[in-house]
């Protein structure tokens, strides 16, 4: 998300933290921010607005004269920014006793349909019971979709049949019938139109007027840029939005839509989708978006993410297995299925403070990704049989080849994922068996390692290269052992 911003603005920030700062190299820096805000299409008047807020911050004396004010820039644009798209409240207030009616809007194609599903599904986790309504009768297919998107997430859908009905009365219809059905939060699917005209906004603000409802939600095509910025104006002066969720954020998107929605129409992003699957709609929070714009990275949503979809029972049963030195290929296979739920392996470093560099880095080059090597280890994996995954002693020189071809690799492929993944199995049983506190030591040292890559790194390097040291020397006599085997049976047979 956000590749070529984050870049730029990194790098005029980074410039900024080296040499001296003078009045002049800010205004000077400050121009390249504003550059690097317009190519990411972020509206005119915003980004200079933004500019100025923030070059009259920083020459200041106090900046100038502190300790690092480097570092003082970076925060000022910092929280320029998250003012920037907020603040934001993602509550809906859904009172006991009331049904509370959400209403979408939005053109056609911007994800008003799909975004329907996603947060009836989010509303259902919160321990709700939403109701999906048909009121798109502008194409018959609509409903159609609807009520498949409805079926998959276990949420009922109210629908009529478009010849005999109007939208206004569909809607009305619903919320008595929601009643039945027990439900607290009906969510309108209204019709959108290519581009924005009359008859679409009459039917909106009918709707708007009768059934009043307690959220109108704007949804915004991120892949737009500013086109979805403009159509936010005319919506939130028609039907005064409650907020805005800005669709498609996972695709190639410059940003600009995300920087500028609420500083042009005083309206939050609230959620943002970043997929088509039902469980792709996060809510949208500033400090995090702005984080990750100047490159520290975004490690809340990185732990929420692992939370939320690692499946922890797996997990603790994997660690148990670690623990005792009972780690097979086959558990590896699963914990890296278990990762890749979270995203691809790039997305994820980006979300790390400091590695999205790494990842932009490996996009630069050839034959540097990740992902691929995931896939390639998967195929490997998957080419050997239950009892190889758990025993790869077992796996000759037959068989290597055979799982070759199976995966579409090479020997010496297999060959090299044995030996890594049998000096890993030692490292995590090493580490498994550490008692608590030496665990948390490790641990701060490797964040002091972080914080201070010089002054510590020496000790946490010896600690990882004693046990490499150990793991060496126990294969070395393990094999001695083997060899010895081998020749007493020779003599055996002679
Ligand atoms: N990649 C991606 N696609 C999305 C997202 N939201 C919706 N879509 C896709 O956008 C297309 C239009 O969505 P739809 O909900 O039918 O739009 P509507 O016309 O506004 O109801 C569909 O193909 C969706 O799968 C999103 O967050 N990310
Ligand atoms: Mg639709």
């Amino acid at each position: 998300m956000f590749e070529s911003i984050t870049q730029s603005l990194t790098e005029s920030l980074g410039n900024l933290m080296r040499g001296k700062l003078t009045e002049s190299n800010i205004k000077e820096g400050m121009s390249k921010v504003r550059q690097a805000l317009l190519e990411a299409d972020v509206n005119y008047d915003v980004a200079r607005d933004f500019c100025k807020r923030v070059t009259e911050k920083s020459v200041g004396d106090q900046v100038l004269k502190s300790l690092k004010p480097g570092e003082q820039i970076i925060g000022i644009v910092y929280k320029e920014l998250v003012d920037l798209m907020g603040p934001v409240d993602h509550s809906i207030a859904i009172r006991r006793g009331e049904v509370a009616v959400i209403m979408m809007c939005g053109l056609q194609g911007a994800g008003k349909t799909t975004t329907c599903g996603k947060l009836a599904r989010m509303l259902k986790e919160q321990g709700h019971k939403p109701m999906l309504v048909a009121a798109d009768l502008q194409r018959p297919a609509a409903i159609e979709q609807l009520k498949i998107i409805g079926e998959g997430i276990g949420v009922p859908v109210y629908s009529e049949d478009p010849g005999q009905s109007t939208p206004v009365k569909v809607c009305q219809n619903a919320r008595n019938a929601s009643r039945q059905y027990e439900c607290d939060v009906i969510i309108l699917d209204t019709a959108g139109r290519l581009h924005i005209d009359d008859s679409l906004m009459k039917e909106l603000t009918e709707i708007d007027n009768k059934l009043m409802p307690h959220q109108v939600l704007l949804v915004c095509d991120a892949m737009t840029g500013q086109d979805a910025v403009n159509s936010a104006k005319v919506f939130n002066d028609a039907l005064e939005l409650d907020g805005v969720i800005l669709s498609k954020l996972d695709g190639d998107t410059r940003g600009g839509a995300a920087l500028s929605v609420k500083a042009v129409t005083g309206v939050p992003i609230k959620y943002i989708g970043v997929g088509e699957q039902m469980d792709r709609l996060e809510p949208f929070h500033p400090d995090r978006m702005a984080q990750r714009l100047i490159g520290q990275g975004d490690l809340a949503t990185l732990l929420e993410t692992a939370t939320k979809v690692l499946d922890q029972e797996e997990m603790a049963r994997q660690q148990e297995k670690m623990a005792a030195g009972r780690f097979t290929l086959e558990d590896f296979l699963k914990s890296m299925e278990q990762i890749s739920r979270m995203g691809s392996m790039k997305s994820l470093l980006k979300l790390i403070p400091g590695m999205g560099q790494v990842a932009q880095a490996m996009d630069a080059m050839d034959g540097m990704d990740p992902d691929k090597d995931v896939k390639r280890i998967k195929a490997i994996i998957q080419s050997m049989t239950l009892d190889e995954r758990q025993n790869p002693d077992r796996i000759d020189r037959s068989r290597r080849n055979r799982i070759a071809r199976g995966s579409g690799t090479d020997p010496a492929e297999i060959n090299d994922l044995l030996k890594q993944f049998k000096g890993m199995a030692g490292m995590m049983k090493d580490m498994m068996g550490m008692g608590m506190s030496d665990r948390l030591k490790a641990a701060q040292q490797m964040q002091g390692a972080m914080m201070n890559p010089n002054a510590q790194m020496a000790k946490v390097k010896g600690s990882t290269k004693q046990q490499t040291d150990r793991n060496v020397a126990r294969d070395k006599k393990k094999q001695e052992r083997k060899r010895a085997k081998q020749q007493r049976k020779k003599n055996k047979r002679k």
